[in-house]
C-alpha cells in the first residue's frame, strides 16, 4: 500500500468518526466540472485581431511563453488539465475563433470554432462560451450594445446574438450544456448625467439578443455584472442590480464575478440569494487583490466560503463554476493548475463537513459547539483525502506537477518567440 493509500485509510477512520464518508465525498468529486478559461493562456489576445486588450480589464505582466495559436493554446490546456483530477469544460471567448477567414466578430459562426468542437470530443471535455465585446474598434467609445450610436449598437447586439448559436451548437455537439456568459464593460469614466438611457438601451438590446428561443438543453445564457473599470470608474451600465434584475425578470442566470464588487464585499453570501430569484447561477471565481485583479485563485478564506456555500446546500447543483483570472506574471500553465487544484480542493473540504450535524446544532442555538467544531474540523486530515483523489485519478497527489511544468517550460513554452 502506498503512503497516499495508508494515510488515506487513517483520514477515512477520523471522518468517520464524524459521520463523514470519506469514499462517498470521492465520488461525489468525480461528477465536479470546473469551467478553464482559456484566455489565461495568453492574457485574454485571443486570434482574430492584434489589438490591445480594452474593455477596462488588464493582464499584467510579460512572462514568456503565450499561446500563438489555438493548437499551442489547446496544447497548454491539455498539459494544465493533465494536472487536475477529473473531467472537466473550457471557456472560450468569440475572440478564440479558429479560422484562417477574415472574419468580424458579426460574422462568426459556428464552424469557425469546429476545430474546438472535434478537440473537446477527442478529450471529453464540454465547452462554455463567451460573446467578446472589448478590445474591438467598435467598442472604442467604451459603450458596446448600450451605445447611443445605432450603428455600433446594432453590430453588438448581432454579435451576441452569434454567439448564442455558438453556444447552442457547442451544447448540442459536446451533448453537455453551454453556457454562454454575457459582459459587457460599457459605462463612463467620470459622473454621467444620465444614467438612466444607458441602461435602458442595454435593456432593450439584450431582449434583441435573446428573442430567439435556443434550446436550454444547449445553450444557457448569463449576465455578468461589473462595480467598476479601469477607465470606467465612475459608472457601469451592467451594474449589479441591473444585472440581477435582467436575470430575474428574464429568467436568465446571473454571473457573479468575485473582482465585481466593493472590496470588502463577497461573492459567497450572494449565492444563496440570488439562487432564491434565479433557476440557475455562474460563478466567475476570481481572487481580486486591492481591485478586479483577476490574480490566480489561492485557497483562501473567501474560497473556502463559496464552496461552502455551494456545497452546505447543495446549491452546487444549480451554478456553474468558472475561472477568471489571468496572470500574466507567471508561467500561465502553472496558474491554471494552481487555480484548479484550489477550487477543487475548496469544494472538497467543504463536503468532508458534517454539515448536518452542524446544522441541528445551529437550530438549537449551540452556537458554542457551532465555533468550537468548525474550528476544529480545520485541522482534519483534509489533505490525505485529496492525495488519494489525485492518486486514484491519475494525477499527482502533491507539489510533483511543478516539475513536469518546469520542464514544458523549458522544452515548449520558452522556445515561443
Ligand atoms: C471582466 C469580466 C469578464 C472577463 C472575461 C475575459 O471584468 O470579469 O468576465 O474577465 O470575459
Ligand atoms: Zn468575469
Amino acid at each position: 500500500m502506498s503512503n497516499i493509500a495508508k494515510a488515506y485509510e487513517l483520514a477515512k477512520e477520523t471522518y468517520a468518526a464524524i459521520g463523514v464518508d470519506t469514499d462517498a465525498v470521492l465520488e461525489w468529486m468525480k461528477g465536479i466540472k470546473i469551467s478553464l478559461q482559456c484566455w489565461q493562456g495568453d492574457d485574454v489576445k485571443g486570434f482574430l485581431f492584434g489589438g490591445p486588450l480594452t474593455g477596462g480589464i488588464q493582464a499584467t505582466g510579460n512572462y514568456p511563453g503565450a499561446a500563438r495559436t489555438p493548437d499551442e493554446l489547446r496544447q497548454d490546456i491539455e498539459k494544465a488539465l493533465s494536472f487536475v483530477p477529473g473531467k472537466h469544460k473550457v471557456n472560450l471567448h468569440a475572440i478564440y475563433a479558429d479560422t484562417n477567414e477574415k472574419v468580424d466578430l458579426d460574422e462568426l459562426e459556428p464552424r469557425h470554432f469546429k476545430s474546438w468542437v472535434d478537440w473537446a470530443k477527442e478529450k471529453g471535455l464540454g465547452l462554455d462560451f463567451n460573446p467578446t465585446c472589448f478590445s474591438h474598434p467598435m467598442s472604442s467609445s467604451g459603450f458596446t450594445i448600450s451605445s447611443a450610436d445605432e450603428k455600433i449598437r446594432g453590430f453588438w447586439i448581432e454579435h451576441c446574438k452569434r454567439s448564442r448559436k455558438i453556444g447552442e451548437y457547442f451544447g448540442r455537439e459536446l451533448g453537455q450544456k453551454c453556457v454562454t456568459n454575457f459582459w459587457f464593460p460599457d459605462g463612463y469614466k467620470d459622473n454621467p448625467i444620465d444614467k438612466e438611457a444607458p441602461r435602458i438601451r442595454m435593456k432593450s438590446a439584450l431582449d434583441e439578443v435573446f428573442s430567439e428561443k435556443i434550446d436550454p438543453k444547449f445553450n444557457l445564457d448569463a449576465i455578468e455584472s461589473k462595480v467598476f473599470g479601469i477607465g470606467a470608474e465612475s459608472y457601469t451600465v451592467a451594474s449589479n442590480e441591473f444585472s440581477f434584475g435582467y436575470a430575474v425578470a428574464n429568467k436568465k442566470a446571473l454571473c457573479l464575478d468575485a473582482g465585481h464588487f466593493h472590496p470588502t464585499e463577497v461573492i459567497s453570501d450572494k449565492i444563496s440569494s440570488v439562487l432564491l430569484y434565479t433557476d440557475e447561477l455562474l460563478l466567475h471565481v476570481s481572487r481580486p487583490v486591492r481591485w478586479d485583479s483577476d490574480h490566480v485563485v489561492i485557497l483562501d478564506d473567501e474560497l473556502n466560503a463559496i464552496a461552502q456555500s455551494l456545497v452546505r446546500t447543495n446549491l452546487i447543483d444549480r451554478t456553474h463554476i468558472g475561472l477568471d483570472f489571468f496572470d500574466a506574471s507567471i508561467n500561465r500553465v502553472a496558474a491554471w493548475i494552481i487555480g484548479t487544484r484550489n477550487m477543487l480542493k475548496a469544494l472538497m473540504k467543504a463536503k468532508l463537513e458534517p454539515t448536518e450535524l452542524l446544522k441541528e446544532i445551529e437550530l438549537k442555538g449551540d452556537y458554542t459547539a457551532r465555533l468550537a467544531l468548525t474550528e476544529e474540523f480545520k485541522s482534519y486530515p483534509f489533505g490525505a483525502v485529496w492525495n488519494y483523489y489525485c492518486e486514484s485519478m491519475g494525477v499527482p497527489a502533491t507539489e510533483s506537477w511543478l516539475c513536469e511544468v518546469k520542464n514544458y517550460e523549458k522544452d515548449i513554452l520558452s522556445k515561443r518567440g
